[in-house]
């Protein structure tokens, strides 16, 4: 009896709090912060392991920090492509973005050192980049251009398709309107195995390939499959001239702004997404070339022999941007693929 009074006494007091202070029209004194929304630019679709890792660095970051951050992430391109996005991340008008590199490189010349052809051997090498000292040291030479960068996503090795013809030699390339990304070495390598190299935003490319403005366009095996190119391309290279990353980068000033314990948890975050990210889309690498087989694709493997003839063809667009890019810097990158196999 005397336990139920006291039920019932606790529970009075409780609804009339409720009634006299969470149900009063009038603000609470202390309003709660709203949360810091973080937007992130994707330039590929949903099925895109980049915006899958955004989604789980948005799930991390909203689980341990609740009600702090707000995480929204966009794909389709659909607050700017690459270059337009990360020059809104850089103005301060967008948080964030997950973008390739290569179309960045007239802000950080230095990243071109990823573009230039066949440097990059193995997914393996790819990782002792990023997660050694010349990730780190390239992060930093974007940090007083006001970009942070979170993490190494990756893109992967980027290969050739078209609807031509299937394409073995440097010969076959001769007179194709190849897609590249804004990149003066990526224009440079396909001139110099004689395509017509044009460069576009990547949201442009379906629709190009579609109203046959262009004949081809190179890219990772994953985003060939998930953005659906076989319905317009019917032959694949496996080239493999490029290793291209996807870097998650943030403003910088709006990073510094947040507490230091909070920073730590959205760096942590970024890592484990990454991790998560190259996982994925190395698997969707190897599986999805049996689905571009389904899909009525022609992939042609290249024998060594003929992918040298590839290597020999863009010789000189080394000759051209070692020095641009730094001659150490390259030696370096070299070096750590090296060692790697
Ligand atoms: C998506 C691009 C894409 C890239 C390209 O925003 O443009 O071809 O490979 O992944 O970053």
């Amino acid at each position: 009896m005397k336990k139920t009074l006291v039920l019932v006494g606790v529970f009075l007091a409780a609804f009339s709090f409720f009634l006299f202070a969470g149900g009063s029209s009038e603000k609470p004194k202390a309003a709660a912060k709203p949360a810091t929304v973080l937007k992130i630019s994707n330039g590929i679709n949903e099925a895109h392991p980049t915006y899958l890792a955004c989604k789980e660095f948005e799930k991390i970051v909203e689980s341990k920090l609740p009600g702090k951050y707000d995480v929204q992430v966009y794909a389709n391109a659909q607050l700017g492509d690459d270059v337009r996005a990360t020059e809104a991340v850089r103005m301060g008008t967008l948080e964030m973005v997950a973008t390739s590199a290569s179309p960045l490189t007239g802000l950080v010349p230095e990243f071109n050192v990823f573009d230039l052809p066949f440097i990059v051997t193995s997914e393996k090498a790819a990782d002792a980049i990023y997660d050694g000292p010349i990730g780190a040291k390239l992060a930093a030479l974007l940090e007083p251009k006001g970009i942070k960068l979170l993490s190494y996503y990756e893109n992967g090795f980027r290969q050739l398709t078209n609807s031509v013809r299937e394409v073995k030699s440097p010969a076959d390339l001769k007179g194709l309107k190849i897609r590249t990304m804004q990149n003066p070495i990526h224009l440079a390598a396909w001139r110099a195995l004689g395509a017509n190299p044009t460069p576009m935003p990547f949201s442009e490319v379906f629709t190009a390939m579609q109203q046959k403005t262009i004949d081809g366009q190179e890219n990772p095996i994953p985003t060939i499959y998930l953005s659906k190119f076989y319905e317009v391309q019917k032959y694949v290279t496996l080239t493999g001239h490029v290793y291209g990353p996807h870097i998650l980068l943030i403003n910088k000033k709006m990073f510094d702004s947040f507490p230091a314990e909070d920073q730590k948890i959205i760096l942590e975050a970024a890592q484990a997404s990454a991790k998560f990210q190259r996982e994925t889309n190395r698997k969707m690498n190897r599986d999805f070339i049996a689905e571009l087989k389904k899909a009525g694709m022609v992939v042609t493997e290249l024998t060594p022999e003929q992918l040298k003839a590839f290597q020999e063809a863009v010789k000189p667009v080394y000759d051209e941007w070692i020095p641009k890019i730094g001659k150490d810097l390259v030696a370096e990158f070299q070096a750590t693929v090296a060692a790697v196999k």
